[in-house]
């Protein structure tokens, strides 16, 4: 067993949340990941959002664990050699810097290549090359400006984001692939590139079906969205509030309890109905031609819906976990973050994982979901701030104690 990806070095000036979650992944599979942050600074996510005084934030540890921690003024002359000396040694370099924040430094692309013609440089802005191209952006402006919340929602209410940071998470892991694809061809050309992601361009990669419906949209009514048949569609795609985005139809149904998170989605499949009847109560829909075939079901689906709610009502979203799963009909319960934390499964997978840290106690994080075989992937903590830079300096750029210390009697590390 070994790590798949033991033996890369990567040169790491992201910040915030989508370039560290690419680096987190690279540095789950063994790749050594050296986070450049700001003396006395460092990643500003360190004090966002903090639950403990004078400790990391969970924003910050739940993102860069794994990871080598070394200071860095980039902005002095000591510390622009000392990055051009960390070009040198490095495989990959990845930024999510402002447009521009890099060449303003005295690091362009041209710059970075000719330090290194090997390496592989990485970055995510928020637009790709237009009339934005020069706009910071965070998650939920890529949100707005990639598909998902036009789309998101329900038709009576305003467009909606998504807690799921398909903006910055979304575009961290569409970028990791870039590098790893990268990395390969490099081995057989012996060159490196440059890999760009803009985060409108990931947010809408991920919502293409609603691109695909936009172009159903011109032949007709979208036939498993809940404006049909009764409902308006205009020019664009409409917000389906939990319509399936497939082709099989699918609702969130409320179960026992009436908390906000009992309720299980369930999809009806042609050969679902039959058992799904059955175990309702409504067994003579099974061959009632109003009732027993898609084509008729599809233009009263909230009446569908409704009547396995009923029923669902009656029963804990786990039972009717239980009882839909032995009839082979797909559904899953609505789990709330506190469910999630506790789940022994996913504990016992590595998918949530506890981890200690020296000044905030054990916390928990989301381990690494891509599952390898022969490469195990363990988590580690996040660094402290510039914990490890006299380790860099010395072992990766073979400076001396005499050096390192004038470096930082000069403020650049
Ligand atoms: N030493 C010296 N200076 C450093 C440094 C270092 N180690 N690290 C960063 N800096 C400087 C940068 O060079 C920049 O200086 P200039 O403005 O003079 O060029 C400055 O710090 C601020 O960097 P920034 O503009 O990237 O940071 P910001 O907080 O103003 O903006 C963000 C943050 C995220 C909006 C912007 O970086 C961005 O749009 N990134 C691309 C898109 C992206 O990844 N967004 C997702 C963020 S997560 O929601």
């Amino acid at each position: 067993m070994s790590e798949a990806l033991k033996g890369v070095r990567i040169l790491d000036m992201t910040h915030v949340q989508s370039g560290p979650t690419c680096t987190q992944l690279l540095a789950w599979f063994g790749a050594d990941v050296i986070k450049v942050e700001r003396p006395g600074v460092g990643d500003i996510t360190r004090g966002q959002l903090r639950d403990l005084p004078d400790a990391d934030s969970l924003y910050f540890t739940m993102l860069n664990s794994n990871k080598r921690s070394v200071t860095l003024n980039t902005k002095t002359e000591k510390g622009k050699e000392i990055l051009t000396r960390l070009i040198e040694e490095c495989d990959v370099m990845v930024e999510n810097f402002a447009p521009g924040a890099l060449d303003r430094m005295g690091f362009s692309w041209e710059r970075i290549q000719e330090i290194n013609p090997r390496i592989i440089y990485a970055s995510i802005k928020g637009f790709g090359p237009g009339a934005y191209e020069d706009c910071k952006v965070y998650e939920n402006v890529a949100q707005c400006t990639g598909g998902s919340a036009s789309t998101t929602g329900f038709d009576d209410g305003p467009p909606t984001v998504t807690g799921s940071q398909i903006g910055d998470s979304g575009t961290g892991l569409h970028l990791a692939l870039g590098i790893v694809t990268a990395l390969y061809h490099r081995t057989h050309s012996g060159k490196g590139q440059r890999v760009e992601c803009a985060m409108q361009d990931g947010v809408l990669n991920l919502c293409r079906v609603k691109l695909r419906d936009q172009q159903r949209l011109e032949h007709g009514p979208l036939k498993e969205y809940p404006q049909y048949p009764n409902g308006e569609f205009g020019e664009a795609v409409p917000r389906a509030g939990n319509a399936s985005g497939g082709g099989q139809p699918g609702w969130a149904v409320q179960t026992k309890g009436g908390g906000p998170n009992d309720y299980i989605y369930v999809i009806i499949q042609p050969p679902g109905w039959a058992p799904l009847m059955k175990t309702i109560g409504r067994e003579e829909l099974i061959e009632d031609p109003e009732w027993a075939t898609p084509e008729v079901r599809l233009p009263k689906l909230d009446q569908c819906f409704a009547m396995i709610e009923e029923w669902t009502k009656t029963k804990s979203k786990f039972e009717v976990m239980e009882i839909l799963n032995a009839l082979n009909v797909p559904c899953g319960p609505i789990l709330s973050m506190k469910e999630l934390a506790e789940d022994q499964s996913l504990r016992a997978t590595g998918t949530v994982v506890e981890v200690p840290h020296p000044t905030r106690g054990s916390y928990l994080t989301v381990g690494n979901p891509i599952k390898l075989s022969a490469s195990p992937a363990k988590v580690d903590r996040s660094p402290l701030l510039g914990e490890h830079t006299d380790e860099i300096l010395g072992a990766v750029l073979g400076m001396s104690a005499a050096d390192i210390e004038a470096a930082k009697a000069e403020g650049a590390v």
